[in-house]
């Protein structure tokens, strides 16, 4: 007894000295009664404190529980609690008192930590063994498990073992609370006119942890108004304005908000072309947002009025600030603006309310003064000489001694556009070309006469008298066009030796040498109708040979160009070779039988001679009649150029076209006017293009 007192005291001091805590940090592990799997001591008390890691749990269960049994596990028991609560007690024993022991139950810890606190009390009437039982750490499922919607993921959740971690959508960042998803919408400027803002997401619930800030910045003068349309809904709070999420309006120095809730603000005009729209979200809610539409207006121009003869565009009822205008005037007019002519004039309408401009005026187009034409006149078909659109004139040509090129109308209107127009040219001037081959007197026919016979004044007008400065004539030509003289090359190459007549540049006659007289007749007196022209250039066929008289044509190019007249006018160049026996007129100053001069002009009537019979003719005298030479005489002979006639011209009229044109130019023969000699002529025909190439002149 003794012994039971004294243990009675010491022990119990010894074994209050027990009651101790344990601190366990394993991630498994056995926990036991006191002495098991003896009999556990009385008055005992150990707690054992398990911590495993953040992210686990803790799983105890028993394999063995014999407790001493009481109500409500008064005396002896095993308390499994947390911090908070209590998660379990139990006692008694596994065989009788199946109720409150453990059994097959397995405690969870909701979180890292569970204390398990073994108690018995001073007294046990039976011999109890205790308890055996283990724990372990367990993975928690955060992702499926966690019930506080404050620290679940917002949009994906991934599990792992000690923890978890939440990812975003598409579009979405993690915000750093690493749970909910925000999203990057601070850059939003809009400098239209108009425009829609929205919520992101809208209508769907808008991000959370989100500031998203959106400018509409308009140009000064304008004023931006806003209205908040279709669903507005802000997460809100019944007694603290907008604690959470909500929208902030700053326009020039106002704010307007925060704004939050289901009602929508009324319309707001903002006065400010400048506005700053904040809209912020907390990490929480689901709440659809908000849709506003923006329009900007300006200071109102009053309306434009069109000028006379024009229009402006585009037409609307009002014009406000920025408005453009463009006015235009109808066809064949032109808008006039400070004295500059345009086809159009674009006006704004500024921010004070006044348009950038006067409206200008219409005018009509004017084509101005037609461009003179050379050679021709102008008349006009409209009173007064009017050179306003649809103005007509008439251009023609000197007649008869000018004519249009291609035979055009002549006819020019004035276009919308201010420009003289013709149907066929265009804008370009029409040309007057010299009339050829068509004398204002016409020959009569003679009856045969022996050798030539004068030629009636103005009958040849084309004939030009080669003469030195001191009016001795020594060649004929013939003009063409105005300025252009053609004649035998073999007048202007004078060799100095006629035995070696190689063509020396010196032999040639300088245009000071020679003039040209147009409108002769009489051979050594004047008439008043002689035009005394200077010569410019003088250009020889590149394949003349004076040996032969190959090729004998030369052009002469006028200084000043001939004044045609009754008796000044060109020949025309032929279309085509002339027929053999086609009759022709041969004209000139040359000599005449008894090497007399003739006081006027003379002329012969003779046919052409068929080539091969010319060749025939001057066979004998060792003399070649080449494909550039024709001939043309009497067999009888009589008829003939002589001395003086060389150059001069070799015409016949071409009945279709009814105009003279240049056959030959007198050229060589043997002698003059002998039988069986016929006069060889340079052929025309033969060498039209070179003459067309000099004299740059058309058919
Ligand atoms: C000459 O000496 C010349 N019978 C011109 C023509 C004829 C003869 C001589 C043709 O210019």
């Amino acid at each position: 007894m003794r012994w039971l007192l004294l243990c009675h005291a010491l022990c119990l001091s010894l074994l209050k000295a027990s009651a101790h805590t344990v601190e366990l940090n394993n991630m498994f592990g056995q926990i036991q009664s006191p002495g098991y799997p003896d009999s556990y001591p009385s008055d005992s008390e150990v707690t054992w404190n398990i911590t495993v890691p953040e992210g686990f749990r803790i799983k105890l269960y028993f394999m063995h529980f014999n407790l001493e049994s009481s109500y409500l596990c008064e005396y002896d028991y095993v308390k499994v609690e947390t911090e908070e609560q209590v998660l379990a007690t139990f006692c008694g024993r596994e065989t009788t008192d199946t109720e409150q022991t453990p059994g097959q139950e397995v405690v969870f810890s909701p979180g890292s930590f569970m204390s398990i606190t073994f108690r018995s009390d001073f007294s046990n009437e039976e011999r109890f063994t205790g308890f055996d039982a283990h724990y372990m750490a367990v993975d928690v499922d955060e992702c499926t498990e966690r019930e506080d919607e404050e620290l679940s993921c917002d949009h994906y959740c991934h599990n792992y073992i000690g923890g978890y971690y939440c990812s975003c959508r598409f579009g979405y960042l993690l915000h750093t609370d690493n749970r909910t998803c925000r999203v990057e919408c601070s850059d939003n400027l809009f400098t239209q006119r108009t425009g829609v803002i929205t919520s992101p997401d809208f209508p769907n619930p808008y991000p959370k942890s989100s500031e998203c800030f959106y400018t509409i910045e308009l140009e000064e003068g304008f004023m931006v108004s806003l209205q908040f349309e279709d669903i507005f809904d802000i997460e809100d709070h019944p007694e603290v304005s907008c604690p959470y999420d909500y929208i902030k309006i700053k326009a020039g120095p106002k704010v307007l908000g925060p704004f939050c809730g289901e009602r929508a603000p009324e319309p707001i005009n903002t006065q400010s072309h400048s506005v700053q729209i904040l809209f912020r979200s907390d990490n929480s809610g689901e709440n659809r947002g908000w849709r506003l539409s923006y329009r900007a207006t300006g200071n109102e121009c009053p309306e434009p009025e069109p000028p006379v003869h024009g229009k402006i565009e585009p037409q609307q009822t009002t014009y406000s600030f920025k408005d453009q205008v463009l006015i235009s005037c109808d066809t064949g007019y032109k808008v006039l603006k400070d004295n500059v002519e345009m086809d159009t004039f674009q006006i704004e309408c500024l921010k004070d309310g006044t348009w950038s401009n006067r409206i200008p005026t219409c005018k009509i187009a004017d084509c101005g003064a037609p461009a003179e034409l050379k050679h021709g006149l102008i008349t006009f078909s409209t009173r007064n000489n009017l050179t306003t659109y649809k103005s007509e004139i008439q251009y023609s040509c000197q007649q008869p001694y000018y004519k249009m090129l291609h035979n055009i109308t002549g006819i020019y209107t004035c276009s919308a556009q201010g420009v003289w127009m013709n149907e066929v040219l265009g804008r370009s001037q029409p040309t007057c070309l010299p009339v050829c081959g068509v004398p204002k007197f016409s020959r009569k026919l003679m009856a045969r006469i022996f050798n030539g016979h004068p030629a009636q004044k103005g009958t040849t007008p084309w004939i030009a008298m080669l003469s030195y400065p001191n009016e001795q004539p020594f060649c004929g030509g013939s003009l063409l066009g105005s300025s252009w003289i053609v004649t035998a090359a073999h007048c202007l190459h004078q060799s100095l030796d006629p035995d070696y007549p190689a063509l020396h540049d010196s032999d040639l006659l300088r245009p000071s040498d020679f003039k040209i007289i147009m409108g002769k007749h009489w051979r050594r007196r004047s008439d008043g109708n002689e035009q005394h022209l200077r010569v410019k250039r003088v250009f020889l066929h590149p394949l003349y040979d004076p040996n032969t008289f190959e090729n004998d044509v030369a052009l002469v190019e006028l200084l000043e160009s001939a004044v045609l007249s009754d008796f000044v006018m060109p020949i025309c160049l032929p279309q085509g070779p002339p027929q053999e026996g086609d009759v022709v007129v041969v004209s000139g100053w040359g000599k005449q039988f008894l090497q007399r001069f003739p006081e006027t002009l003379m002329e012969i009537e003779i046919p052409i001679v068929d080539h091969r019979t010319c060749q025939e003719a001057y066979a004998p005298l060792k003399r070649k009649v080449t494909r550039d030479m024709i001939c043309a005489g009497e067999k009888e002979g009589g008829k003939d150029a002589c001395a003086g006639d060389s150059g001069g011209p070799m015409v016949t009229l071409d009945k279709e076209r009814g105009h003279w044109y240049l056959v030959g130019t007198v050229s060589w023969g043997e002698d003059c006017g002998k039988k069986d000699r016929y006069g060889v002529y340079s052929y025309i025909y033969h060498n039209k293009d070179w003459i067309q190439r000099v004299t740059r002149m058309r058919d």
